[in-house]
C-alpha cells in the first residue's frame, strides 16, 4: 500500500468512527442532560441561597410537612422545587438555609411557598423567606401567615437589601 492510499484508509476509518459514535449517541439518548437542555433553551443556571424563616410568635407555629417554593424573576421561574435537607425543618423561630441551582430568572419579582399535609400538627406560620442568587443582591418576601395545605402562597415582597456574605 502506498503512503497516500493508507492514508485513504485511515481517514475512511475515522469518519466511520465518527459517524458510528453519532449514530448511536442518538440511539442512547434517552434523558439529555442538564447542559444540553441549557444550550438548546438558551437559559442559564443560578446557585439560589434560600433562608426559610418559620414564626414563633404563636402556638404551633413548626411543621413536618414538606414545603415546595417556585421562583419569579423578569426572565421566566424555576420549577417548582422542594426545600429539603436531613434535619428537623421548619420548627418554630429556626431560620433554615437552602442552597437551590435552578434556572436563572433575572431581578426577582416573587415567589410561592406551597406545603402538604404531612406530620402531625402540620399547620405553619411562615415569616420570612429570603433569596439571594449567588453574587447578587438579597430578595426578601414577608409572609407573616399561617400557610394553608396544598395551595401557592405568594410574596411580592422582594425588598432588596445588600448583604456581605
Ligand atoms: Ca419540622
Ligand atoms: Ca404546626
Amino acid at each position: 500500500m502506498s503512503v497516500v492510499r493508507l492514508s485513504i484508509f485511515f481517514s475512511f476509518i475515522l469518519v466511520l468512527v465518527y459517524f458510528t459514535r453519532n449514530t448511536f449517541g442518538l440511539k442512547r439518548g434517552g434523558k439529555p442532560s442538564v447542559s444540553e437542555i441549557s444550550k438548546r433553551s438558551g437559559s442559564t443556571t443560578a446557585l439560589y441561597y434560600v433562608d426559610v424563616t418559620t414564626a414563633d410568635d404563636e402556638w404551633g407555629t413548626g411543621t413536618d410537612a414538606d414545603v415546595l417554593i417556585q421562583i419569579f424573576g423578569v426572565k421566566g421561574n424555576t420549577s417548582a422545587v422542594e426545600l429539603t435537607k436531613s434535619g428537623n425543618l421548619f420548627e418554630s423561630g429556626n431560620t433554615d438555609r437552602f442552597i437551590l441551582l435552578e434556572k436563572a430568572v433575572g431581578s426577582l419579582t416573587k415567589i410561592g411557598i406551597r406545603r402538604n399535609e404531612k406530620g402531625l400538627f402540620d399547620s405553619w406560620k411562615l415569616a420570612l423567606v429570603t433569596v439571594q442568587p449567588a453574587g447578587s443582591l438579597v430578595y426578601k418576601f414577608a409572609f407573616n401567615e399561617w400557610i394553608l395545605p396544598n395551595e401557592w402562597v405568594y410574596s411580592y415582597g422582594g425588598h432588596m437589601h445588600r448583604k456581605a456574605l
